[in-house]
């Protein structure tokens, strides 16, 4: 029976239609009642009366899809931070304001039961909030979109602080259940792993290539909803959890012995247990590039699965209707995987195959960092994925033959270095070489980082593609990142500019005429007033430590890497602090310096910074004779709910990274639109921020990517630098005593020895006294508050660039080629 479609009108609730639900669900869903439901279970009825909505709209989306047979983008992704999801959907169902009401009449706040939600922590940093922002940007725009990823059962370690140290506990994300996951049990997927590869004869009489797996995992599909803004397109992401398969090949597995299958089931399980913990750098681990391949499979036969219920076995529309773009190299092996579904399921040519093959992928690079660029053993490969290393090897012998060699004939050396093999003692596949030579487009993150991946990481591939290498500068939702988590600067600007900047972030720049407006200034620095004064309870109640709001709110919040520098930032801090103790008058205005970071567990240098930072802390919080001019403040278990709060509160934005290291950045760009004033490098979107809100609204120092490169290429020592600054050496030297440790010297011994013998690989020392100065003029500024008011508004109102709607557009227009679809 067809049932007429409901419009959006249709669907929209008011305040005492979602208190009823809510009650309902209440009592129906969480088997409780008003009188005695814990704050969890209101917070879960909530969801579930939300939830009704959702899936309303998300059938509608899938319907229209279907119907329309729509071009889609396939975003695979290790990684989805996706934070919490309940004042997210609220406010992309336009619902936050009636809910607010509705809780409110049941005694309850919203606010407090969001505060139940878990984060889902299901990625590392920048790179996974990325992939979170990009599918909320993508349902937005309506663009028909799937992202694909692992439901890894502990996502990101919850970080405790212990004596100044990080302990690492499990992530417990879904321990009670998460009420915003559905598990779609009807689109299991079952995936191949190790086994052997036998050549047979095919029906039409040619040769055919017969993987015979070990074992066997089942993908076990779990679907997000992603909720656009204005709640018309409902996506979805689709994480896969592994099981053991009831399927088991024993004549297979037998050769290699007994195996007691509970081993087994637990050995399947292991595979989407837990995320891996490093930022920038490569696991090298079987159980890592299981997991790549586990959950690449899963969607190919997924994505495979939908294009032939309603295409069949006819692949020439394949590449017009499917775009898969890789996030980084972690899903590479994905374009081995669909060569082979192709080639040896179905039955095409290899020539054939490769034509919408290299057509469908495309992969975005987030990193020149050596140690982050995945290269997999031969031998591993060989090991669980046998027919794909044959069809990575059959890829590389033809571009070297077709390509390479009609180009540059003869040279071996160019051969060596675009093979997708490495020679050496050990052999090894360059997944980034595989990426760019099984794409159609390779992009970086920020204007500088793309012209960098194209000259210096692969020049030759861009020589022979110039086409192929294009930039699409990151962005961020202006949803969470300012009309969530600072609703009343969200407010202010409705009142000044309309309600239209959440979709389009370039209406703010119209706030910038306000810039000198005294009255206008006076509520935006209210409000920032009010922001800092929620966070110095937050502080407090995490930390213990007293602040005041009176103070400057400087903030470093990021994973916590060498050459991110959270180290020159310490060692300015303590620069400041002997200024202090030498002359209590020194000149400042009062300073909270807040870090917020996890370090790799392996990262012992990492881990030693934070302990110094903490250390520090105790120190310098704790001295009365500096009469609270300065403050540190080590916030643990940085998040993104935590990044919710932090985020608005923030005078200073830290962006200190050595120029050229920093791909893009983005915590840069939620600062910023916060009314946060950037102090940082020429490097990543950085450049791109002072730009936009001018040069002169940001304190940028050091040196830029040419000038370190050329300090480098001239051998930099820093004991040029130890020795020729006083007050450097002087704090340097202070690492070595106990006066941070008392009765432990030593302790932070390792930070010195790793800027002066280490060889300062980050040009930390080089940058100090440039950085201090650069502080000294933010003291300045705002010291003046009509100047500093002025600039954070031009901070804040010039960021329309950074919307990840236009990220997603450019996209759109640069690589994917896709329309909208109109699910109203
Ligand atoms: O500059 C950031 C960038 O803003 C970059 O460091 C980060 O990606 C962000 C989004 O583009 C990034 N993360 C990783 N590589 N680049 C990475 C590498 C291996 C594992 C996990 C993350």
């Amino acid at each position: 029976m067809a049932t007429k479609k409901k419009t959006d009108q249709d669907l929209q609730l008011d305040k005492d239609q979602l208190k009823a639900s809510i009650v309902r669900h209440l009592r129906s869903t969480l088997g409780t009642s008003e009188q005695k439901a814990s704050p969890e279970a209101w917070w879960k009825a909530t969801a579930a009366a939300v939830n009704e909505q959702v899936y309303e709209r998300l059938t509608r989306t899938q319907q229209t899809h279907f119907k329309k047979d729509t071009r889609a983008i396939h975003y695979l992704s290790a990684e989805f931070l996706m934070g919490r999801l309940t004042s997210n959907n609220l406010h992309n169902l336009s619902l936050y304001k009636i809910c607010e009401e509705a809780l409110g009449e049941l005694g309850l706040e919203l606010t407090d039961l969001c505060e139940q939600e878990p984060d889902m922590a299901l990625g590392n940093g920048g790179l996974g909030r990325l992939a979170a922002c990009f599918i909320d940007s993508l349902a937005t725009l309506n663009y028909p979109a799937v992202g694909y990823g692992i439901h890894y059962e502990h996502g990101l370690f919850r970080q405790e602080i212990q004596d100044g140290r990080q302990i690492e506990r499990p992530d417990t994300w879904r321990e009670y259940g998460n009420p915003w996951e559905i598990c779609r049990p009807e689109s299991v997927q079952e995936i191949p792993l190790y086994g052997y590869v036998e050549t047979v004869f095919g029906d039409n009489g040619g040769l055919k290539k017969v993987w015979h797996a070990g074992r066997k995992i089942k993908g076990v599909p779990w679907d997000i909803p992603v909720v656009g803004f204005g709640g018309h397109t409902v996506n979805i992401l689709r994480l896969w959890e592994s099981r053991a398969s009831e399927f088991f090949d024993w004549d297979v597995f037998n050769a290699g012995g007994y195996v007691d299958s509970q081993a087994e089931k637990a050995q399947a399980e292991t595979i989407s247990k837990v995320l891996y913990p490093n930022d920038e750098t490569d696991a090298g681990k079987e159980l890592r590039l299981i997991q790549q391949y586990f959950f690449c499979a899963c969607s190919i036969k997924d994505i495979m699965r939908r294009y032939k219920r309603a295409h069949g076995s006819d692949f020439s529309n394949f590449a017009a209707q499917i775009a898969i773009q890789l996030n980084d190299t972690h899903p590479t092996v994905a374009i081995p995987e669909l060569m082979r579904v192709l080639v040896d399921e179905e039955d095409l040519t290899w020539e054939a195959a490769w034509a919408i093959c290299y057509r469908v992928f495309s992969y975005t690079n987030h990193t020149l960092l050596p140690e982050a660029l995945e290269k997999w053993s031969v031998s591993l490969f060989e090991k669980v994925l046998p027919r794909h290393l044959e069809i990575i090897y059959e890829i590389n012998a033809q571009f070297l033959n077709k390509l390479v060699e009609p180009k540059w004939p003869g040279d071996d050396a160019i051969k060596a270095k675009l093979s997708i093999i490495e020679e050496g003692a050990v052999r090894k596949v360059r997944m980034g070489n595989l990426c760019v030579i099984g794409s159609s487009k390779v992009n970086g993150v920020a204007e500088i980082h793309s012209k960098l991946v194209k000259e210096d990481l692969f020049p030759e591939f861009a020589a022979l593609w110039p086409e192929k290498m294009c930039n699409v500068t990151n962005g961020v939702t202006p949803r969470r990142w300012l009309l969530a988590c600072n609703p009343e600067l969200a407010e202010l600007y409705n009142e000044v500019v309309g309600k239209e900047w959440p979709l389009q972030l370039d209406k703010l720049r119209a706030v910038t005429q306000f810039a000198d407006d005294k009255s206008f200034q006076q509520q935006f620095m209210r409000i920032k007033r009010h922001n800092k004064e929620k966070l110095v309870k937050v502080i407090k109640a995490e930390t213990g430590i007293d602040v005041s709001a009176e103070a400057i709110f400087d903030i470093q919040i990021k994973r916590l890497h060498e050459y991110k520098r959270q180290q020159l930032n310490l060692i300015h801090i303590m620069a400041l602090y002997r200024r202090l103790l030498a002359n209590p008058d020194y000149d400042m205005h009062p300073r909270v310096f807040i870090f917020g970071s996890k370090a790799a567990p392996g990262y012992k240098l990492a881990k030693d910074i934070i302990y110094a930072i903490n250390k520090l802390a105790e120190r310098v919080n704790n001295d009365a004779r500096i009469q609270g001019k300065l403050k540190v403040v080590f916030m643990p278990n940085y998040r993104v709910s935590l990044a919710e709060k932090l985020i608005p509160a923030a005078d200073v934005s830290e962006q200190i990274s050595t120029a050229g290291y920093e791909a893009s950045g983005t915590g840069n760009m939620k600062m910023a639109l916060n009314g946060a004033i950037t102090i940082g490098t020429l490097d990543g979107a950085n450049i791109e921020i002072a730009e936009e809100a001018g040069a002169e609204n940001c304190a940028i120092f050091g040196l830029n990517v040419d000038e370190v490169k050329a300090l480098k290429a001239r051998g930099y020592n820093p004991y040029d630098f130890y020795y020729a600054n006083s007050e450097l050496k002087a704090v340097l030297d202070w690492f070595d005593t106990d006066y941070f440790t008392p009765g432990r010297p030593g302790e932070l011994s390792s930070i010195k020895r790793s800027l002066l013998e280490g060889g300062d690989p980050y040009l930390t020392l080089a940058d100090f006294a440039s950085y201090s100065d650069a502080h000294k003029l933010i003291d300045t500024w705002y010291r003046d508050p009509a100047l500093w008011a002025k600039k954070a508004i031009i901070n804040s109102a010039t960021m329309g660039k950074f919307n990840s709607d236009r990220s997603i557009q450019d996209y759109v227009e640069r690589i994917w080629n896709l329309k909208a679809c109109d699910i109203g």
